[in-house]
């Protein structure tokens, strides 16, 4: 087996966005093209040679060739051990779990999450540090910036690795493990919650369905809810992961997870549903004939968080992602513990968990996660939900209410105009924020603004400074209405519209969010000029 230096030249668009390097698989299959990424990951490590390193992905297509190519340059580059999940799976909370665990280096994880896949759909590639978390804008802009003067990379001439079997092999004088994907998450897991009360609950009149999406939480569904929880089989749906997600897109909301929603709406409804997304890291709530805003779950996982052994002795406090809800705010507030808000993208939340400020952290984009990892985690809080209700003996619907009646209500939904035109998406947002200083203090419709700004985050341990995060027009009442674009996509651009508003009287807090956030979404329209410059009459995606 030889090491080869193979000459190449450098792409100019491999900067990672919110989450890794997202593009078409037809672009990773380019001659050099994954090659020359994964080169700029190694050669902005230092100290790489002879470290333990943790590759897996969420099982779509490409996820196996990538894994190979991956495996030979880094022996070729000197790693002195990988650690792979069998059949190059590994759900990318499990990820971040195997390389905390572990004590390893980093790691590298292969998925578009949420994006569908297949030969004409999409991958992607991200790198996690040592804590477990997708790496800091300062290491991903070290690796763009090798990417664009990169003139050959290193791999070995060998083999595939035969991965579908769990064990030691040697590739060129590194090891390759082959581990069980699931083993360490689930262990993981039972530290955390009350699998007795969990177990009993599922096995009363309780009734629950989850749905994997085809995606990689189908064999951890199988091993915790199943096997060590003892919920029936038929609570599970989707359980196979395929290699194009069955055509779907393992996106967990209402639009994309329609099938689980109107089973969770149906007359003979189960108590309780939930879905997670293509690499297992986001979640989606739902009770009986009722869904739960991400941002809800999060203040209400904040106020519960408790009665949860893993998280008994209380928390040091609780970061959001900015255009979350401020439903946690108002929880932290009573809890007399800290409150943070961050720029979109779990990489913001690292330095907080590592630091000790937070415990828990959140992001309306169906994202909730704590310190147990570094990234957001999809069954983890299916599996909080479950123990609060096994230990409260309420229903999710109840939950929320009188989480609402203690805390008030924070109205919330998020529109999605997918896959505009990227021309309009960006005059739209340069015009938005060109008008920025005129909005200040203005009335608009019934609101008065209180603040009209790009929002800019300078990181509280390590005083990185990220800007241009979203415009953020809030208002006097406490609404909210806050414009991006999205940083995931991999064709066009896709506008995120995420409005607010606070609602104190109980007896005003159950109506339609898209009802009572009826006059914001107006306004928002008139602001940016949403139909002039996207030339959608509405959103494809509403939550
Ligand atoms: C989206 C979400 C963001 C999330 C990111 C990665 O980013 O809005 O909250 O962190 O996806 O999630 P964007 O830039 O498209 O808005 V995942 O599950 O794709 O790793
Ligand atoms: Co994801």
């Amino acid at each position: 087996m030889s090491s080869l230096e193979i000459p190449t030249q450098p792409f100019p668009d491999q900067r990672p966005g919110t989450s890794g390097l997202r593009k078409k698989v037809r672009v990773f299959q380019q001659p050099h093209y994954l090659e020359n990424f994964v080169q700029s990951i190694f050669d902005s490590l230092d100290g790489l040679e002879g470290q333990t390193l943790v590759v897996g992905g969420d099982g779509r297509y490409y996820n196996r060739s990538a894994i190979q190519i991956i495996l030979r340059m880094a022996a070729a580059n000197g790693v002195g051990r990988i650690l792979v999940g069998r059949d190059g799976i590994l759900s990318t909370p499990a990820a971040s779990c195997v390389i905390r665990k572990y004590h390893c280096f980093g790691g590298i994880i292969l998925s578009a999450s949420h994006n569908p896949a297949g030969p004409d759909a999409d991958f992607g590639i991200k790198y996690n540090t040592a804590n477990g978390g997708p790496a800091p804008e300062r290491i991903t802009e070290a690796i763009f910036s090798r990417s664009r003067e990169l003139d050959r990379y290193r791999i070995l001439e060998a083999g595939d690795i035969d991965l579908s079997r769990t064990g030691s092999t040697e590739l060129g004088g590194m090891t390759v493990d082959v581990i069980d994907p699931v083993d360490d998450y689930a262990g993981l897991m039972e530290e955390l919650f009350d699998f007795d009360r969990i177990r009993t609950l599922l096995q009363g009149d309780f009734s629950l369905r989850f749905d994997a999406m085809h995606a990689v939480t189908g064999p951890y569904a199988e091993e915790i809810l199943v096997r060590r929880l003892g919920a029936p089989t038929r609570s599970l749906m989707h359980t196979v992961p395929q290699e194009d997600f069955a055509g779907g897109h393992p996106d967990p909301n209402l639009t994309y997870a329609r099938e689980l929603v109107d089973i969770l709406y149906a007359d003979d409804a189960p108590d309780f549903g939930a879905a997670s997304d293509g690499d297992g890291d986001r979640n989606m709530i739902l009770g009986r004939r009722f869904f739960v805003t991400p941002s809800d779950s999060l203040a209400v996982l904040t106020a519960n968080a408790t009665l949860v052994p893993g998280y008994a002795e209380g928390l040091k406090g609780v970061a959001r992602s900015m255009p979350t809800s401020q439903a946690a705010d108002r929880v932290a507030a009573a809890l007399g513990i800290k409150c943070y808000e961050t720029p979109t993208g779990w990489k913001f939340f690292g330095n907080l968990l590592d630091a000790g400020e937070v415990t828990l952290c959140g992001e309306e984009s169906f994202g909730t996660g704590s310190a147990h990892v570094r990234e957001k985690d999809g069954l983890w809080a299916v599996l909080f939900w479950l123990n609060l209700l096994a230990v409260t003996g309420k229903s999710v619907e109840q939950l929320v209410h009188d989480h609402w009646a203690t805390y008030g209500r924070n109205y919330y939904s998020r529109h999605d105009y997918e896959d505009v035109e990227s021309e309009g998406a960006h005059t739209l947002m340069q015009a938005l924020r060109q008008r920025l200083p005129e909005l200040q203090g203005r009335r608009l419709g019934e609101h008065e603004v209180a603040y009209a700004d790009d929002f800019r985050y300078e990181d509280p341990i390590d005083q990185s400074v990220s800007e241009a995060q979203g415009v953020r027009i809030g208002f006097s009442d406490g609404s909210r209405m806050v414009f991006r674009l999205s940083g995931t996509g991999t064709q066009g651009a896709t506008l995120r519209v995420y409005l607010e508003r606070y609602e104190a009287d109980p007896d005003q807090q159950h109506q339609d969010a898209q009802t009572a956030l009826a006059g914001l979404i107006r306004l928002a329209d008139e602001v940016a000029g949403i139909r002039t410059h996207t030339g959608r009459e509405a959103p494809s995606v509403i939550t």
